[in-house]
């Protein structure tokens, strides 16, 4: 077996758990889809932006995207973030069931935040890849919310960790969980105990 099938193997093996070092492209996941294998029951994909406010028109699937404050400059298809730190919120219609949530962002130069927002509920940012990119060094990071019952609308809120980002990409995607037996029974049993309540504060308004 030679040395270099082994490394490929490996790499292989850790998947996108590593970062990775090599050349970043525009407009390409350099990293694995997160979610592996499965086909997201939803997917939304920006790799061009319409403004420096954001962006109502996906390349790929529907959702929104805004920037608070706006972005300051276009630069190409993607949108750089001259000096200020916006908090970016992309939105999702949800349909029925339960649901692994990820969000995926490809950014040059400075990055993103390492907390993400689905609902208010946070999840911390997953490094993919890194590689030199035109605009700076680029990172591919994911977050995911596992077991989600799917809801109407899916609100996901980050944010940049300085000035200085280039917005490359932005993916939002649900995969169909495959939560354990227990799970099932916790979740139908927080479901049980928040319509118990939702019955007890209509009793009491
Ligand atoms: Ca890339
Ligand atoms: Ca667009």
């Amino acid at each position: 077996m030679s040395l270099s099938y082994n490394l490929a193997a490996i790499a292989l093996a850790v998947g996108t758990a590593f970062a990775t070092s090599a050349s970043a492209t525009t407009n390409v996941w350099d990293s694995q889809a997160p979610w592996g294998g499965a086909t997201p029951v939803q997917y939304v994909e920006w790799n061009s932006f319409d403004s420096i406010e954001g962006d109502s028109t996906p390349e790929i699937g529907a959702g929104t995207i805004s920037l608070t404050p706006p972005a300051a400059i276009q630069m190409g298809e993607g949108i750089y973030t001259l000096f200020n730190m916006p908090t970016i919120t992309a939105t999702l219609a949800g349909t029925a069931g339960v649901f692994d949530v990820y969000l995926r962002a490809a950014v040059q130069g400075n990055t993103l935040a390492s907390e993400a927002t689905l609902n208010g509920i946070s999840a911390t940012s997953v490094l993919a890849f890194t590689g030199a990119g035109s605009h700076g060094d680029e990172e591919e990071l994911y977050w995911v919310w596992n077991n989600v019952v799917g809801t109407d609308l899916y609100t996901f809120q980050f944010k940049t960790a300085a000035p200085h980002v280039f917005i490359d990409q932005i993916a939002l995607a649900t995969v169909a969980a495959v939560p354990e037996p227990s799970t099932y029974a916790m979740l139908a049993l927080g479901l049980g105990i928040l319509g118990a309540a939702s019955r007890l504060s209509r009793k009491q308004s």
